[in-house]
């Protein structure tokens, strides 16, 4: 059994700059994703899918949102083995402690991965959307004899400047290794790929930033304080030293890890055959299983629509939408192309009273709202206006962000009735 012989350690996030504002209040991996789900659920199923039942979470601050999550879904019998740890910098932004980079956020949490029995350290990322059977990965490592196998995808052009990219020989060796090469450099970095990628444009071999190590060459490569990330230091250093082989994905993989990604990924789930499959089920996603009552419809009309539990639901029109749980949405509002996360809470009509709270939680009445992600526990006023698009600029304010169009509300924002943006 390979169970025995792995353990996963899945890299939560850095500072999340590039998915702000959703990561201003919380960690990376408790971003929540598809209406019910968090980033983490993805890596942390797919290791349970896999049987690889030992993980640690790495992430830059231990958010109460993570914490309360992983406690309240991953239980393990009190007979096995399994384990799923967050391990947090604890430091601040500015403290040389807090993690530098991918491989000191190993390097610091290096004490903790020693005291377990293992061959094989599994290193995953935490904002990838994808289904694996890391099994396949972890025996052709062991099969190929290498010291490091990186997980392969075949990526365009346009793609390519975000990722590692590498050339391998016949043996799937990998023989060069640049980290996120200039457009420019690219003319130089193609591999040849099949004709079904090759129809897509898909001619450079990206790295997916999934990593099989061997567990002694791990720990020390973590010895060397200077080195900071895989992309940039770990992984070009050891191409020519070490044996490096490419493990070729062929199933549906995607980066979320900014905003136009993560919102492309939900969107996504709204088309008739979706790429990523949510019922899939010999490849569950787990998570907090919330026992919700069901969602209520009146006089809604329904277009390409993924709609959560325990949603309350008067709108006029929802189309191309992913609605998250507990949402509320007034009569008359029209919802398109929108990622709303939901609320975490209902509001009883006697705290509304008491409390005499003028905007509910949700959107309101007569609303229409286009492009937009909505987070958590958001209350948007009757009569308002939101469509996103290529017509806004990049801009920041109390209560949202726009980002290459998409308009996204703050966690908790409170929108006035009757506001356009
Ligand atoms: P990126 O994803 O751009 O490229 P990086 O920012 O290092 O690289 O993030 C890798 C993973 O680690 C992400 O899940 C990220 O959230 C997490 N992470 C980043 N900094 C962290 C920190 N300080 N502590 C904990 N976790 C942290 C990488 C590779 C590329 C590859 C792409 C594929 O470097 O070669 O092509 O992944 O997506
Ligand atoms: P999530 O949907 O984000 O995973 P959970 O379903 O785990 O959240 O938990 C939602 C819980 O959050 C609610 O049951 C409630 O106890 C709590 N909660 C959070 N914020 C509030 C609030 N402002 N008022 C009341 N309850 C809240």
């Amino acid at each position: 059994m390979l169970n025995d012989k792995v353990l996963s350690v899945i890299l939560g996030g850095g500072q999340g700059t590039r998915l702000h504002p959703l990561t201003e209040s919380r960690s990376k991996p408790a971003v929540p994703i598809a209406g019910k789900y968090r980033l983490v659920d993805i890596p942390i199923s797919n290791c349970i899918n896999s049987k690889m039942k030992r993980m640690y979470v790495l992430t830059q601050f231990n958010s109460a949102s993570l914490n309360k999550h992983i406690k309240n879904t991953f239980h393990f019998s009190f007979f096995s083995s399994a384990f799923v740890d967050v391990l947090a910098a604890e430091q601040t932004p500015n403290n040389k402690t807090w993690y530098q980079g991918t491989a000191d956020a190993v390097r610091q949490g290096m004490h903790h991965f020693k005291k377990h029995k293992f061959d094989y350290f599994l290193i995953l990322s935490g904002d990838q959307l994808y289904h694996m059977d890391y099994n396949l990965m972890v025996q052709q490592h062991i099969d190929t004899g290498a010291d490091i196998t990186i997980g392969t995808v075949p990526v365009n052009a346009k793609d390519a400047p975000s990722f590692g990219i590498m050339k391998t020989d016949q043996d799937n060796n990998i023989t060069s290794f640049i980290e996120k090469p200039k457009a420019e450099l690219l003319p130089d970095w193609t591999s040849p790929v099949g004709p079904e990628m090759e129809a897509e444009g898909r001619n450079y071999l990206g790295s997916m930033g999934i990593y099989v190590f061997n567990r002694k060459l791990l720990e020390n490569l973590m010895d060397d304080p200077n080195t900071v990330d895989f992309g940039k230091e770990i992984i070009p250093q050891a191409i020519g030293n070490k044996k490096v082989c490419g493990y070729q994905f062929e199933g549906y993989w995607t980066d979320i890890g900014n905003i136009e990604s993560f919102f492309e990924a939900n969107i996504g789930l709204t088309e008739n055959i979706p790429k990523f499959n949510l019922y899939d089920m010999e490849n569950q996603v787990y998570t907090h299983a919330r026992i919700l009552p069901t969602s209520k419809y009146t006089n809604t009309k329904l277009k390409k629509a993924v709609i959560a539990e325990g949603c309350i639901i008067h709108a006029d029109r929802i189309e191309s939408s992913v609605i998250g749980v507990r949402s509320r949405i007034g009569k008359g509002s029209v919802i398109k192309n929108c990622y709303m996360m939901g609320t975490d809470f209902y509001e009883s009509l006697e705290e509304i009273e008491k409390n005499k709270i003028e905007i509910l939680c949700g959107i309101g009445e007569n609303c229409t709202i286009n492009n937009a992600i909505i987070d958590k526990n958001c209350r948007i006023g009757d009569n308002t206006s939101i469509n996103g698009g290529p017509h806004l600029e990049d801009t920041e304010t109390d209560s949202y962000v726009i980002k290459e169009g998409i308009v996204v509300l703050k966690k908790e924002a409170v929108i006035p009735p009757g506001t356009t943006i």
